[in-house]
């Protein structure tokens, strides 16, 4: 496989739809109160790395030939940084502040637990991609999709709880953006079976074209949606 010019366009696409999702998500969110701002910047933060992994994509940078396929490696380091960011981004929605030290060490607790099986997932996710052993494949795929499980079962569990312990329009607002995050993070190793990484069913080209529209959702309209709810909480709020 080569870098083809339909490649190169989806990947702009890429660049351009996280850029102008960044811009939007700061004026969505220009009238919060400085104290919930935090959740703009993350989510500015966020979008603007994947704008940065679009440039150097499309640019054809980070992305290497590993056993005769082309591997986007660049994709895997925007996923290890942005994921964790992501869930943090609805764990500063669920968790309440911390009152006590004996509580700072159990929220560090399951904040790691959560990122450790988040990078996991991405990072065996690419060690499942560059790997010519069939084995091999197989088994890093697997732990990859036991780190996702991971994730949604503490998602769905501890954090839920949490968020529906701080009200009910707080509880009701996760639950939307994790289900929303769910769907679409189930779409991700589905386009990774059938791309290049997996059996190479649908071809380069629709796998760069379904990634950017996956990460487009992912990232740039769940950071609106996600501040959108912020603005309706705190006006609640006061
Ligand atoms: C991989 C490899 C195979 C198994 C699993 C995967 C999951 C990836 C996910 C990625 C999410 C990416 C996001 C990017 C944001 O823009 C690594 C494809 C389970 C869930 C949300």
């Amino acid at each position: 496989m080569y870098f083809t010019s339909i490649m190169a366009n989806w990947l702009w696409v890429g660049f351009f739809g996280m850029l102008a999702g960044t811009a939007l998500i700061y004026i969505i969110g220009s009238n919060l109160k400085v104290s919930a701002k935090y959740h703009v910047y993350l989510a500015m933060v966020i979008t603007s790395i994947a704008t940065l992994a679009y440039y150097a994509m499309a640019n054809h940078q980070g992305i290497f030939m590993i056993g005769g396929k082309e591997v986007f490696v660049t994709r895997y380091i925007d996923w290890v940084i942005t994921t964790p960011l992501l869930l943090m981004s609805l764990l500063l929605i669920a968790l309440p502040a911390l009152k006590s030290f004996g509580e700072v060490r159990q929220r560090i607790g399951l904040i790691g637990t959560i990122v450790f099986a988040d990078v996991i997932m991405i990072v065996t996710g690419l060690l499942a991609n560059v790997t010519s052993s069939t084995d091999s494949k197989r088994f890093w795929f697997l732990i990859s999709c036991l780190g996702f499980f991971a994730v949604l079962y503490y998602m769905f569990t501890v954090v839920r709880k949490s968020a529906q312990s701080l009200g009910a329009t707080v509880g009701r607002n996760y639950t939307t953006l994790l289900t929303f995050l769910t769907i679409l993070w189930f779409f991700y190793p589905i386009v990774w079976l059938l791309g290049a990484s997996g059996n190479n069913t649908i071809g380069l080209d629709a796998e760069v074209a379904l990634y950017t529209i996956l990460d487009l959702l992912a990232k740039a309209v769940f950071g609106i949606l996600l501040v959108m709810m912020v603005r309706e909480m705190k006006k609640l709020d006061s």
